[in-house]
């Protein structure tokens, strides 16, 4: 716990947040082993493969807090938790193979071990089987939530398709696919206890809108550490975006404010898709001479700043408390 004189709060530290809910998340590791069980290998396999990687469990703490928060942890909490992670990891798979990305959580990924076919079938399958673990909750708020959600998913990735390869990409549209691709799910992972602990529709929209944010400043910080993190620290190489031929938040505000060199050189990466004739180092310093790196955390705090100040019209309790601290959490993290 520490304080911190700007916001004159006390804030968790990321091993405090997690240990309030430490144990039910043991419970969601136990739960997520059983979606992964069926007699076809490649299932068994690539889902266990999955849920071994050591991601950081973000969506599925971020429920669990919530539904403390509003009073307490039931079976239907600890299930939905193991949803929310299932379906984060079946989307991964499939963000994989349509990159074509070869390395996930510093391993192979799944499509370089078993190949897209295979990836994207067991990927489909595990992600039907969160729907129908979800199904059990007998809940069309829930399921509804949960195909939005998933519809958002596909739309972001969809948009950004749209504009792969292309410099001309506006703030308005990254924005947008930020919200598409992950703030959604972050949103639904506030929603779904407000709704399993039948909340009123006013709290659980402002859950909705607390988790929405939450999500878009975790994105717009997904995006500053592709350029400024380690692949050591990240499990993938540094710069893999712009290689990929997407334009994010910091580099955009280098097209903007840069000079005709700088634009040239991002221009080189999307084109050559490639860090042939430009390296990972001198997109980095262009993007910060043109203050991309600070607009992209001012805006990714700002986010932060929202979410509390709704979560701060709920009682105070240590588990709102730890919610107000993931965006601390949030801006500081490496990986
Ligand atoms: C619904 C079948 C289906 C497909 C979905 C591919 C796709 C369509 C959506 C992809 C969305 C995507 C890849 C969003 C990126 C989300 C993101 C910021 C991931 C990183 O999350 P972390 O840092 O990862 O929480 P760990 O490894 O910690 O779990």
């Amino acid at each position: 716990m520490s304080y911190n004189a700007q916001s004159m709060k006390t804030v968790l530290t990321q091993q405090e947040i997690y240990g309030l809910v430490a144990g039910d998340l043991v419970r969601v590791e136990d739960e997520l082993k059983v979606y992964t069980r069926s007699s076809i290998e490649p299932i068994s396999e690539i889902g266990r493969y999955l849920i071994d990687a050591g991601g950081k469990r973000v969506r599925p703490a971020l429920l669990l807090l919530t539904a403390r928060m509003l009073g307490g942890i039931s079976d239907s909490t600890i299930r939905l938790a193991a949803v929310m992670e299932f379906i984060h990891n079946a989307t991964l798979v499939h963000d994989d193979v349509i990159d074509g990305s070869d390395t996930r959580r510093g391993r192979p990924s799944a499509n370089a071990n078993w190949g897209n076919a295979m990836t994207v079938l067991a990927g489909d399958w595990l992600y039907m089987e969160s729907f129908a673990v979800a199904l059990g909750e007998r809940n069309f708020d829930v399921l509804n939530t949960l195909i939005g959600i998933t519809q958002k998913m596909v739309e972001g990735e969809l948009l950004q398709l749209t504009l792969v390869g292309r410099k001309d990409v506006g703030d308005k549209h990254l924005l947008d696919i930020a919200r598409r691709k992950t703030a959604h799910l972050f949103s639904g992972c506030m929603r779904l206890p407000a709704i399993v602990a039948d909340g009123d529709p006013d709290s659980v929209e402002k859950l909705t809108r607390i988790g929405m944010n939450l999500g878009m400043s975790f994105q717009l910080v997904d995006d500053l550490l592709d350029l400024t993190s380690t692949k050591e620290a990240m499990g993938k190489p540094v710069a893999s975006d712009l290689k990929e031929g997407k334009v994010t938040l910091p580099v955009y505000y280098a097209l903007e404010q840069g000079t005709a060199e700088d634009r040239r050189m991002v221009e080189l990466v999307l084109e050559e898709r490639d860090f042939r004739s430009v390296k990972p180092e001198d997109i980095l310093e262009l993007v910060e001479r043109a203050d991309g790196v600070k607009r992209t955390r001012v805006l990714a705090a700002d986010f932060a700043r929202q979410a509390i100040r709704e979560l701060e019209t709920f009682p105070p309790t240590p588990y709102r408390d730890a919610i107000i601290s993931i965006p601390e959490f949030i801006i500081n993290r490496q990986m």
